[in-house]
């Protein structure tokens, strides 16, 4: 069956490429010319003479690549144009052979690899990624600047530089960071710009990661904070609207009530599509694959099509309908239905109150981790793997238009794709439609921040 076949195993000849299937078998390309008719090798102009074929781990640049991570890792900035160009052509070639198959969900991951590969081998790697991080003076902001500048988020060898806002009365406090940055001679920090003025640190940015937000204080009604917070969020979306690079921004609100954040700077934005925008709730994906696989004893990296539905709040709702380990149903692996219910669900739910409970504070470097796993999403694609995000509704399962749900999603090309069609239990059903349910009342509390 072809979806045996990966991909070719070493195309163009001197590139020296061993695609691996997703399970981790090397293809032969042999087999995957004779299986198709077609050769990709011999006599087409995706071969181009390059450099001999070596095992050097220049020429194995996509040898490891299994994650959107590996491309920096496998050097790719070190291909030289010719090489380069032989790439880019082997991806369009590859795009043709490929095309009877771009269904099969299995090749979809190869010709994605190959793709990111060109882009990549061909990017501009002068050309710095403009970062603005809100509320660069908070707890999450300080785990998250030095992820950022040590080259974690984009790769050790893309130039960043980070536009810091914060209140005027941290301006002071974000100094002193922006000092331990410096110290930290991080090789790809290109430059720090400090302000409060939402319009100077949006100016020309790629990605808004919008963290800072008004805290709860001790009295303060839920809905007071929900329009302190949608005071900053809809100012904060009038400049992204006039600043920022538009269509090739792309944003990502942690701020709570996150969910709702999002809706109004994307309200208040409208040159920006709303497709460009998300609320964090990987941070609750994270947490709930990290649970399944304590319990099951596998890796994180086992675990896959995990879900979280809704808000990013106590409502939202963790779900193992479609959920694999090791390819294998999680509800069979597990065999502890009660565990699930009763644990399972209740831990993802509430396991920010429970490290604030233990810790005094409240979850900091893993929300930073997740952020920049959001990020990685966004920037370099999931490679067919579901997350979750909360990303604008257009109906799908239900759910109001216009509001910002978490669903699985995969990312491709800076875009993401909602997992469509898929069969819904009623018990999980009545608990999306509470999760759903909170988001419409917490739309409607502020609708007066709500252009039209
Ligand atoms: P901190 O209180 O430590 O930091 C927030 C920072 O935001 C402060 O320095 C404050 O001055 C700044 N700020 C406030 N208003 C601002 C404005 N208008 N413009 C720029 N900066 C502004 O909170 P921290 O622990 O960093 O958490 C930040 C936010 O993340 C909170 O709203 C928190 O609830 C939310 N979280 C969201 C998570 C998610 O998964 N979506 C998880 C972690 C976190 O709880």
């Amino acid at each position: 069956m072809l979806a045996k076949f990966g991909a070719p195993s070493r195309t163009p000849r001197g590139l020296g490429f061993q695609l691996r299937s997703c399970k981790g078998s090397v293809i032969s390309h042999r087999d995957y010319s004779k299986k198709i008719g077609t050769s990709t090798t011999e006599g087409t102009s995706a071969q181009q003479p390059t450099q001999p074929h070596s095992s050097s781990p220049k020429n194995n640049i996509l040898d490891m690549a299994t994650n959107p991570r590996d491309f920096w890792k496998g050097k790719f900035f070190d291909l030289s144009p010719r090489q380069q160009q032989a790439l880019v052509e082997l991806v369009s070639a590859q795009n043709k052979l490929f095309e009877p198959y771009a269904t099969n969900e299995e090749l979809q991951v190869p010709i994605l690899q190959l793709k990111a590969a060109a882009e990549h081998a061909v990017a501009d790697v002068n050309a710095p990624i403009r970062v603005c991080v809100s509320g660069a003076a908070g707890a999450i902001g300080y785990a998250l600047l030095f992820r950022i500048a040590s080259g974690s988020l984009f790769g050790p060898h893309t130039p960043v530089i980070l536009h810091l806002l914060e209140i005027p009365a941290s301006v002071p406090k974000v100094k002193g960071v922006e000092m331990e940055l410096r110290d930290a001679a991080f090789p790809v920090l290109r430059d720090i710009v400090i302000t409060d003025s939402p319009e100077k640190a949006f100016e020309g940015i790629d990605y808004a990661l919008l963290v800072g937000a008004q805290p709860r204080t001790a009295g303060m009604e839920r809905g007071d904070l929900l329009l302190k917070n949608a005071e900053i969020f809809s100012t904060q979306g009038k400049a992204l609207n006039k600043v920022a690079k538009g269509k090739d921004t792309r944003v990502i609100v942690v701020g709570n009530p996150a969910n709702t954040n999002a809706l109004i700077a994307q309200r208040n934005a409208p040159k920006i599509p709303p497709q460009n925008f998300s609320a964090m709730t990987r941070l609750d994906h994270n947490r709930g694959i990290a649970q399944l696989s304590q319990k099951t004893k596998t890796s994180v990296t086992d675990i896959e099509k995990f879900v979280i539905w809704g808000n990013h709040s106590a409502t939202q709702v963790p779900d193992i309908s479609y959920a694999t380990i090791k390819g294998e149903p999680a509800r069979i692996v597990i065999n502890d239905d009660p565990w699930v219910e009763k644990t399972f669900i209740p831990c993802v739910q509430k396991r920010g109150a429970e490290i604030l409970a233990a810790r005094g504070a409240s979850s900091t470097a893993s929300a930073a981790s997740a952020l920049v796993d959001a990020t990685i999403d966004w920037h370099f694609g999931t490679y067919g793997k579901w997350t979750s995000a909360a990303v604008f509704s257009n109906g799908e399962y239900g759910v109001e238009k216009g509001l910002f749900f978490s669903y699985p999603v995969t990312f491709s090309q800076k875009k993401y794709n909602i997992i469509g069609d898929l069969p819904i239990s009623d018990e999980v059903r009545k608990k999306i439609e509470i999760t759903h349910k909170e988001l419409i009342q917490e739309r409607d509390a502020v609708s007066k921040l709500l252009p039209n």
